[in-house]
């Protein structure tokens, strides 16, 4: 690590600029000084002929300082340093490495040359922060790959890898892997021989004319993309900006782009987002448990139950190239479970997701066994079978006789106690919960449930193993459904009680979905299954749910729930679901009455509000942001309104306190308002305020 954010160095007539900002080489006020000053120097210095700039450590830049954003702007613009960069009479060339993301990558772009490894990874991911580029990228980016690929690489935010780069024209030419700087020095010397003027990606025109030619093009794209961008602000804000690009001079675009960046930046949407950004980096730190906190060695791991989520789960670790043994009871249930990885994997295969020989690699990792004694080699073992408690013993009282020393015993458990299956072994301080989101293999997030004596080895493992198999890990404590089911039980016991007062399942879900998230509590009742800890021995066919079960509507799979489905999944309300629920409405004595959208949208989500500041209160979750994390990784909470607590916070928790207050008179304790939340509104205080309050005294 160097004292100063960038260094100078000469090499013959090249001076090599390297951005030196550790974890990431953000282009905060310093370094952006600082880099100004060395292309000054460089600038200055007669015996310079061209410059290389380049990034230390594992990457050129991961783009503009995000925490500089929403604060009172200081020192020198990234536009403006970009500016004189692009405007050096002395060629520069970038020589990428790891990534160049967002304003790296914009630097990038106003240099004359790129040269990259041909691992280096090159993007703008500014739309995932809610935000479009703001240093040019809108502007400088088209007019090299054109605007299709530009639209392309600016709303899906998603990094192109050198060799693409290369083929689409971003990228000049790749280095050897270790070779980068030696190879842009030369690259340089070259560039200097030929004595040619610094090409400026300004004054280039050709690609951007098929925008001109073409403005149709933007049009298809919206429409082609509408889905995917319903609810966000910031890709609109990337077309429009694209769209400048191809129709106005240079400057005017810039100027559009940079009004666009502004507004979006002050927006309650990138707030969020940005939010979110560092609520998942957050999220793998526990108090307690440092960066040196030893973590075991998990070279195999063992899976119980062949089902969906064993098989999901599976899934995750030999796409990471972790061995795994998966173990069934019954050789059919086996080889059902085998079957549907490879269905899974060959469809990958099928999207061009990955290619043939990914499938049989990743398949040639999985062993499969009847025999529970084949799980001695593992070093996690985790269970995902049926959720009973006595099944629960069998499996743990076996593995804790099988299972090497140190290996780590976790449940995929959704509600059972930890501690309780942790008593069911010798040793308690290896057991943990390693909870995964159906399906296991795609949902991102994983909670990691701590019991009362689970060793840190073990929480920082299981963590640490979280983040490697590409999942976003979230420490939580021991209660019925954890920190996610536990305040989704809130949202659905509302629900069905708000269809008896008189909303219909297709009022609910529309305003459950109508604020961004994917399915509404009945939609996903059907998608589930109705009949899921149903059964026909025991029902006794009063509530909703008993009499569809009995009338086999039993969701999506039977084509029929609380909607009709068709051949292609499209549902339907169904009068038959309306005439059932009015009948138990009448048998329960209630009166149906007109409940509006507000209603409903207060009493399903300002509960989950609510027992998310129990969550805190009771310590399940560390932080807020925490919970946010869970909702937007497991249940779809629309990232651009940073999850509920954060949601919450902009609806002002007073308001949500009120209404809890106002509900609880009307319907009862299920809606008494936490300490918490009562705390906080007395305070004058706040979710982010509470989070920040615990960093600062941790
Ligand atoms: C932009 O560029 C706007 C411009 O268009 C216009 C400007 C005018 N800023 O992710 P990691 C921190 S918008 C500040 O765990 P990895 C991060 O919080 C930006 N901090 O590492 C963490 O801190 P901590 C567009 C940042 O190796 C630490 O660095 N760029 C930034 O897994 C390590 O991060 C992006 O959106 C930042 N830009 O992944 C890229 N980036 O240790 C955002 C990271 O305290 N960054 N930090 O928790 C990334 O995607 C990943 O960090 C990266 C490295 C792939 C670079």
């Amino acid at each position: 690590m160097t004292d100063t954010p960038t260094t100078l160095r000469r090499d013959g007539r090249i001076a090599v600029i390297t951005l030196a900002s550790p974890p990431v080489n953000a282009l905060g006020s310093a370094v952006r000084e600082s880099l100004r000053d060395r292309i000054a120097e460089a600038g200055a210095d007669e015996a310079v002929g061209a410059i290389v700039l380049t990034g230390s450590g594992k990457l050129f830049s991961g783009g503009a300082d995000i925490t500089e954003f929403g604060k009172p702007p200081r020192g020198m613009g990234l536009g403006e340093l970009l500016d004189i960069i692009e405007t050096s009479f002395k060629p520069v060339v970038a020589a990428i490495h790891g990534q160049a993301l967002g304003g790296g990558l914009e630097l990038a772009l106003a240099c004359h040359h790129r040269v990259a490894t041909p691992s280096a990874k090159l993007g703008l991911p500014e739309v995932k922060l809610g935000l479009v580029p703001g240093a040019g990228g809108t502007q400088r980016l088209p007019r090299v790959v054109g605007p299709q690929k530009a639209l392309e690489i600016i709303t899906s935010g998603q990094p192109v890898g050198a060799k693409a780069a290369q083929a689409m024209g971003l990228v000049d030419a790749l280095t050897g892997a270790d070779t980068l700087v030696a190879d842009a020095v030369a690259f340089a010397e070259r560039v200097l021989a030929e004595g040619q003027a610094s090409p400026r990606i300004r004054d280039r025109d050709d690609r951007i004319a098929e925008g001109r030619d073409n403005p149709g093009l933007f049009e298809a794209f919206r429409k082609a993309n509408a889905k995917k961008f319903r609810g966000f602000e910031a890709p609109e804000g990337c077309i429009r900006c694209v769209e400048a690009a191809c129709n106005r001079p240079f400057a005017e675009g810039m100027a559009f782009e940079r009004e666009t960046f502004e507004r979006l930046m002050h927006g309650a949407q990138s707030i969020a987002q940005r939010h979110v950004f560092f609520a998942e980096r957050e999220a793998a730190k526990i108090p307690g448990l440092g960066k040196d906190t030893p973590t075991r060695a998990v070279a195999r791991v063992g899976i119980i139950g062949a089902g969906t989520m064993g098989g999901g789960i599976s899934m995750n670790f030999l796409n990471a190239g972790i061995p795994v043994t998966i173990v069934e009871a019954k050789p059919e249930a086996l080889e059902r479970g085998l079957k549907t990885i490879r269905r899974n994997y060959d469809g990958s295969a099928k999207k061009g997701r990955i290619t043939a020989a990914d499938v049989e690699t990743r398949m040639g990792l999985l062993t499969d066994s009847l025999d529970f004694a084949d799980l001695a080699a593992c070093d996690l073992i985790i269970e995902a079978a049926f959720e009973d408690t006595d099944l629960k013993r069998t499996i743990f009282e076996k593995l804790d006789a099988i299972a090497k020393p140190g290996a780590i015993l976790a449940s995929n458990t959704s509600y059972l106690d930890i501690d309780v299956i942790a008593g069911m072994t010798k040793r308690p301080q290896d057991v943990i919960g390693m909870h995964f989101f159906s399906p296991a293999n795609v949902m991102r997030l994983l909670e990691v449930v701590r019991g009362a004596k689970t060793a840190p080895d073990v929480i920082a493992t299981a963590m640490a193993l979280g983040r490697r198999i590409g999942k976003v890990a979230v420490l939580v404590g021991v209660c019925h459904g954890f920190v996610g089911n536990r305040m989704l039980e809130q949202r659905q016991r509302e629900a069905n009680k708000l269809i008896l007062e008189g909303a219909l399942p297709q009022d609910v879900d529309r305003v459950v979905e109508g604020v961004g998230l994917p399915m509404g509590p009945f939609a996903m009742s059907d998608l589930a299954g109705l009949d899921i800890g149903w059964s026909a021995e025991t029902s006794k066919g009063e509530s909703v749910r008993d009499i569809l079960c009995e009338q086999d509507r039993r969701g999506q799979k039977t084509g029929r729930g609380f909607y009709d489905y068709d051949e292609n999944r499209q549902s339907t309300p169904s009068s038959e679901v309306d005439a059932v629920i009015r009948q138990v409405s009448e048998r329960k004595g209630i009166a149906r009455r007109t409940v509006t959208d507000q209603e409903i949208l207060e009493r399903c989500l300002y509960p989950m509000v609510n027992e998310g500041a129990k969550i805190l209160e009771e310590g399940k979750a560390l932080r807020a942001s925490d919970i946010d994390t869970v909702w937007i990784n497991g249940y779809g909470w629309p990232v651009y309104t940073g999850g509920p607590m954060h949601w919450a916070d902009a609806i002002g928790l007073d308001t949500i306190l009120a209404r809890m207050k106002a509900f609880e008179a009307e319907h009862g304790p299920e809606f008494t308002p936490s300490a918490l939340l009562e705390k906080l509104v007395a305070e004058g205080g706040s979710f982010a305020g509470y989070d920040k309050a615990a960093r600062n005294a941790g």
